[in-house]
């Protein structure tokens, strides 16, 4: 009578852990079974009704009944902690066969390595790269390199001024100037920089752009050290076989003055669609300072000579790189820098 009241206990018990979904119907049960006024604490507790007889072999069921529920109730707990696990899992799939994001990798403009390479050129040859100020008195930028007041180049539609005296420069002479007038002599040096003038915007000019100009002032410098230092530099930027050839010009702060073409580095002199059939095509300018200008910057002409030179960077950017507006090197769009 007393043994199927174990059984039915037991099946019971069996069944309602089997059925459980989740740790709180777990711990209800173990309370409803093993607890203080459990279910089966009440069956040990109706012992006291047997006889002494009965007794151990009762107890002996009951106590193995309740080791069988504790373990039922903890496996079903650690089944449902697995469960839940392998749902978590399941639910949180990374595929790592998926192709990770490509990086995007950025570098120079076009701009920058045109002048880190016209850089490179002259440091190799032993100058030094200066910088200066792009808002300038306009004694720098043009009394001192023989363009005074009323001089057709100070023109009031060419340049931006600030006040009566200072200006955004129009070229990075003013920051030679400087150095003339410190008076350190021989002078060896670049100064590439930004250079304003008030030009409406179109495929070949920008009211801002910039300058690389170079400055050698020493004893015995002469028009063939220009040339030589020019052919030189030409042939390092587009390539050994590039032939220059200097034209006669005219600028206030060189004198004799020239203008340097390169033989077209696409079809080498034979004229092309890219130097519009002439074979050649302009660079730069240059010339032998001015004994004036040397004498504004407090060197003696008499002892000291020089020559200077100005390129357009944009310029050797277009040429090198075959690009055929100017305006794109500064619209910043990546589907064109991506290009170089
Ligand atoms: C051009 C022409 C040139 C210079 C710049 C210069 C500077 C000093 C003294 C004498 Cl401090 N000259 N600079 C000389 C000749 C030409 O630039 O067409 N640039 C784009």
């Amino acid at each position: 009578m007393e043994n199927t009241k174990i059984e039915e206990l037991r099946k019971l018990a069996s069944e309602s852990i089997d059925e459980a979904k989740d740790n709180k119907a777990l711990n209800d049960l173990r309370v409803r079974f093993l607890g203080k006024k459990g279910e089966i604490t009440a069956l040990l507790k109706s012992m006291k009704d047997l006889s002494p007889e009965e007794r151990p072999a009762f107890g002996q069921m009951v106590n193995s009944l309740r080791a069988e529920v504790e373990g039922a109730l903890d496996h079903h707990m650690t089944e449902l902690a697995d469960a839940a696990k392998e749902a978590k899992m399941q639910a949180e799939t990374l595929d790592v066969t998926l192709p990770a994001k490509k990086m995007q990798y950025g570098h120079a403009h076009p701009n920058t390595r045109a002048l880190e390479e016209v850089e490179r050129i002259f440091i190799g040859m032993g100058y030094e790269v200066v910088e200066g100020p792009e808002v300038e008195y306009d004694d720098y930028n043009f009394g001192k390199l023989n363009i005074p007041k009323g001089h057709p180049a100070r023109d009031e539609q060419d340049t931006f001024y600030i006040n009566d005296s200072i200006l955004l420069r129009t070229q990075t002479s003013s920051v030679q100037a400087r150095v003339m007038e410190q008076g350190k002599l021989p002078i060896r040096m670049i100064c590439p920089g930004r250079v304003f003038r008030s030009d409406a915007v179109d495929a070949t000019h920008s009211p801002s752009f910039h300058q690389i100009e170079g400055l050698v002032i020493d004893k015995h410098v002469t028009f063939a050290d220009l040339k030589g230092t020019l052919d030189t530099f030409a042939k390092e930027l587009f390539g050994p076989d590039t032939k220059t050839k200097l034209r006669p010009h005219h600028f206030p702060f060189t004198e004799p003055s020239a203008e340097v073409d390169v033989t077209c580095f696409k079809c080498h002199g034979k004229g092309c669609r890219f130097c519009k059939g002439e074979g050649w095509i302009e660079i730069l300018g240059c010339g032998m300072v001015h004994p004036h200008v040397l004498e504004m910057c407090g060197i003696d002409p008499n002892e000291y000579q020089g020559f200077a030179f100005g390129v357009g960077l944009e310029r050797i950017a277009l040429l090198k790189y075959e690009i055929d507006d100017m305006r794109l090197l500064y619209e910043n769009d990546v589907r064109f820098l991506n290009q170089f």
